[in-house]
């Protein structure tokens, strides 16, 4: 964990015997036992169809001691416990999988040297197939046996694990562990896209490393993109894959979303390449409630324990029937859905909703006409083409 070390503290000196390091040790050693280690997740972004694609899983240690992750796993490494510490990050990662919403991927952490560790190999190998999980690799020293690496790696690309390199293009994450790796998915060190809108030398370090990921046919994601102007510049560059407090902070929710106001812009800015316009330019925040929770002014959707949808609540018409979409719903069809409705109910708001069916937000259909007419009328409407 060099380089998230370096951030924070340096390695620990203290000798083993002190009394920070028997505290340290016992609160590792209650982790290991399963207290107070908990996966907070983080949505990886397609930006193209502004569509969650995956989750990444970080720790997060309740202390005492009270200690950013990176602290917790450099002294677990003091004690030998590190690997072990990884086995935990794995065992819970493969419990939450069970639960991933459909066509989306949970990205782990693991330190690279406890790959050859026997029980983190077996952790691996009890959980039969590795679908749908990538483990993120960080060199954190230098490297000397690559092949090594790449033999304990065969096991787990058999089972179905796809490789990521993280925090590409910093440190000792070169280029020669990216080659020599060949990884499914590159992520790029936010300290690459902090400002790559305005620094030409990260713009060109950012643009290296997407063409040598598509010569080696690999993914790359952009991490920790905070700025609006970052996310322009990657569209731009064609970056598909983006993750960062712009979108999304990482989050105990089961799963965390895309805040509407980032999936709004996002749709609007890839909206010159795609064909049709959606809903998701028009979404709006709501207010929430529970079923049995206080009526509130105005209008608000009443939803389930999971953040679903169950019905709407609207000054005029309480009780009015949802019809949830996805924010990928084009306007056209979002049109016909709803004139499909019976008379009550046909002119209520849409409630746009994740993959999951969680309430994202509604649509309020006269803005969804309006957007309709504007279609229509526009310079490049149908009529103009054909
Ligand atoms: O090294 P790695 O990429 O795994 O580090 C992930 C860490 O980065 C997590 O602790 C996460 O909370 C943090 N993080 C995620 N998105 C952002 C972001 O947009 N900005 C900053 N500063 N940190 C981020
Ligand atoms: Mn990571």
């Amino acid at each position: 964990m060099s380089k998230r070390a370096s951030r924070h503290v340096s390695l620990p000196t203290t000798p083993n015997d002190s009394d920070e390091a028997l505290s340290w040790r016992r609160a590792i050693e209650r982790v290991l036992s399963g207290i107070g280690l908990r996966l907070a997740s983080q949505p990886i972004v397609d930006i193209v169809h502004a569509r969650v694609v995956g989750y990444e899983l970080l720790a997060r240690f309740s202390g005492p001691p009270e200690a950013p992750p990176d602290v917790w796993f450099r002294w677990a490494e003091t004690f030998d416990m590190g690997a072990a510490l990884d086995v935990r990050v794995v065992t819970i990662a493969l419990a939450m999988r069970q639960h991933l919403p459909p066509d989306t991927f949970l990205t782990i952490n693991i330190d690279p040297l406890h790959l050859n560790d026997v029980r983190l190999v077996e952790t691996f190998a009890a959980a039969g197939s590795l679908e749908r999980i990538v483990i993120e690799l960080t060199e954190h020293s230098a490297i000397d046996d690559y092949d090594a690496m790449v033999e304990l790696l065969k096991p787990l690309r058999a089972a179905g694990a796809k490789i990521a390199i993280d925090d590409a293009g910093s440190g000792y994450a070169g280029l020669r562990w990216l080659l020599a790796l060949s990884p499914d998915l590159v992520k790029i060190d936010r300290a690459l896209i902090d400002h790559v809108d305005d620094d030409e030398i990260k713009t060109a370090l950012v643009e290296m490393l997407g063409a040598i990921a598509g010569r080696i046919d690999a993914w790359v994601l952009a991490e920790g993109v905070e700025r609006a102007s970052e996310l322009d510049v990657l569209m731009r560059m064609g970056v598909p894959l983006v993750q960062g407090y712009l979108l999304a902070r990482p989050s105990f929710d089961i799963w965390p979303t895309i805040n509407v106001d980032a999936l709004s812009s996002l749709a609007l800015r890839s909206g010159s390449e795609s064909t049709e316009p959606t809903l998701a330019h028009l979404v709006e925040t709501v207010n929430k409630r529970r079923e049995h929770a206080a009526v509130v002014q105005g209008m608000c959707v009443v939803v389930d324990e999971l953040d679903q949808p169950l019905f709407l609540d609207i000054p005029e018409s309480r009780g009015a029937r949802v019809l949830a979409l996805r924010p990928t719903e084009t306007v056209r069809s979002a049109v016909e859905r709803a004139m499909l409705r019976t008379p009550a109910d046909r002119w209520q708001p849409i409630v746009c909703v994740n993959e999951v069916r969680q309430t994202l937000g509604i649509v309020r259909m006269e803005r969804l006409i309006q957007s309709l007419v504007r279609e229509n009328d526009g310079p490049s409407s149908g009529l103009a083409e054909t």
